[in-house]
């Protein structure tokens, strides 16, 4: 089957979405790091709707800092590709045209340099995801140990970070005489923005102290909370895809419709006219971003993990077994209370809305997928809120649950004995301390000795401490399932 590009445009089914705008003439004015399925199905539609309003200036070059997979996917459609909206009642299907195709960055870096800083670009977005970042989990500053963070500072003629690439880029713009571009960090971070921000001036003020001042001055680095939920694509879903096409769709991406984009309203430069896509810029992001982080994300991991133990394969399937529904609703009455619900934000309708979303079963999003990289996740999502209740002297039941599921998930097996590779990127440090730990209650402690992800106010917390070695050994003993089932009648 050939694939989707450009000439196949004309011939797919009638009911596809498509472009309608001149794509030869659309420029380059945003550069996306990190090109995965999320900025496709997330950022990427706002900037199509731009380009579909008539505004040509918002074109985006992908580039992958990893690996050439994504640009073996969309540079052979001419930069094409399918967003498939799940509602559990059909799909919608829409070509997005926005992406003027994908550069690797290990392959040459020079270029990927050289695009950022044409003048015509105007916004830097990146998902790299929580260890992109580089930074101290301690301090937030920027990680010189990290030996490519190192080798970044030595020589950023060929960048290897995230960091590195946008200092590298603002030191060309600046001897070139442009401004900045505005950097609009999209992964699901708290206070993504700062932190972002954080770590390019650290390096720039390693590189060049005027250079550090510039950006400190003239850069803007909005926070941002960004929200869709988007499971990863599968074999299947393209060969589905490709029937109904014709066409053979090598780089769709599959969401549900839900699509929500917060951004602090500070640019540096030219920008789309956002609100009229749907964007709400606001002065206050982090009441967003706490919202989002504890209920929906934190609700996800907790699920992820209790459902993957159990195998639970699917979120929604896990949302069908009521011990774990309930529970969600159990942790979600913990978290609320911590939050500072931004106007405009309705918590009971919210998680109305998101239990919907979680049990939508056409999404087929793998309790696995979020089960990744929980060392980065868990702070924002479960331990900020932990430690917010125990201050006010309440009860982390729910929460600690989430905590120990994480904990137990680090052993490598699920509770049918089946065992799996942990895919994070403290797995190694997790398994020596587990494998140093003769029984549950020493696992605990041995984890909770990990810095990067329990804070020290948290780890020497002797309530929490008992409320995750119980919550431990209540998985160990009935299994995650009935574990969830006793904290919600305990509650109720
Ligand atoms: C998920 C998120 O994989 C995960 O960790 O919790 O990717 C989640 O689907 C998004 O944040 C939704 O906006």
């Amino acid at each position: 089957m050939t694939r989707l590009t450009e000439a196949a445009l004309e011939g797919l089914p009638a009911d596809v979405e498509r472009p309608g705008y001149d794509r030869a003439s659309v420029r380059t004015g945003v550069v996306h790091l990190g090109i995965g399925a999320f900025h496709r199905a997330h950022q990427a539609v706002v900037f199509d709707d731009a380009l579909k309003s008539g505004d040509l200036r918002w074109g985006v070059l992908g580039a992958s800092l990893r690996s050439p997979g994504v640009r073996d996917q969309l540079n052979p459609q001419d930069g094409l590709y399918t967003l498939v909206v799940r509602d559990g009642f059909g799909d919608g299907l829409r070509i997005i045209g926005a992406s003027k195709g994908v550069l690797v960055g290990p392959e040459d870096p020079a270029a990927l340099v050289a695009a950022m800083a044409d003048p015509e670009v105007h916004i830097v977005t990146l998902t790299v995801t929580e260890k992109g970042y580089r930074l101290d989990p301690a301090t937030g500053a920027l990680l010189t140990t990290d030996p490519e963070v190192a080798a970044d500072i030595a020589d950023l003629s060929a960048p290897k970070t995230a960091p590195g690439f946008i200092v590298a880029a603002l030191k060309a713009r600046k001897a070139a005489g442009l401004g900045p571009f505005t950097v609009i960090s999209c992964d699901n971070l708290p206070h993504n923005g700062k932190r972002i921000r954080a770590g390019v001036i650290d390096m720039a003020r390693a590189v060049d102290p005027s250079l550090a001042e510039w950006i400190e001055t003239e850069g803007a680095f909005p926070q941002t909370m960004i929200d869709r939920i988007v499971p990863a694509t599968t074999p299947g879903d393209i060969d589905g895809l490709s029937q109904r096409l014709g066409v053979r769709d090598e780089g769709m991406v599959k969401a549900e419709p839900f699509t929500q984009w917060v951004i602090e309203d500070w640019f540096c430069g030219a920008r789309p006219d956002f609100e009229a896509f749907g964007v709400q810029l606001t002065a206050a992001v982090e009441p967003w971003e706490d919202a989002k982080l504890r209920l929906l994300n934190g609700a996800h991991s907790a699920t992820a993990y209790l459902g993957a133990l159990s195998g639970h394969e699917h979120v929604h399937e896990a949302m069908a077994t009521s011990a774990l529904k309930d529970f969600v609703e159990i942790l979600w009455d913990e978290a609320e209370t911590t939050l500072n619900p931004p106007p405009g934000l309705n918590v009971g309708a919210y998680r109305n809305e998101l239990m919907a979303r979680f049990e939508n079963p056409a999404l087929m999003h793998r309790t696995r997928q979020i089960a990744m990289d929980g060392s980065q996740k868990l702070p924002q999502r479960l331990l900020a809120g932990a430690g917010e209740r125990l201050a006010a002297g309440q009860a982390i039941d729910a929460l600690a649950l989430g905590v120990a599921a994480w904990m137990r998930w680090q052993s490598g097996v699920t509770e049918s004995g089946e065992t799996f590779t942990v895919d994070d990127p403290l797995a190694q440090k997790t398994a020596e301390l587990l494998a140093g730990a003769a029984d549950d209650k020493a696992r605990v402690k041995a984890l909770l000795t990990l810095s990067a992800v329990f804070p020290e106010a948290l780890a020497s917390d002797a309530r929490f401490v008992e409320a995750v070695t119980g919550a431990y050994l209540a998985i160990s003993e009935h299994g995650a399932v009935e574990a969830a089932r006793r904290v919600v009648e305990s509650v109720r």
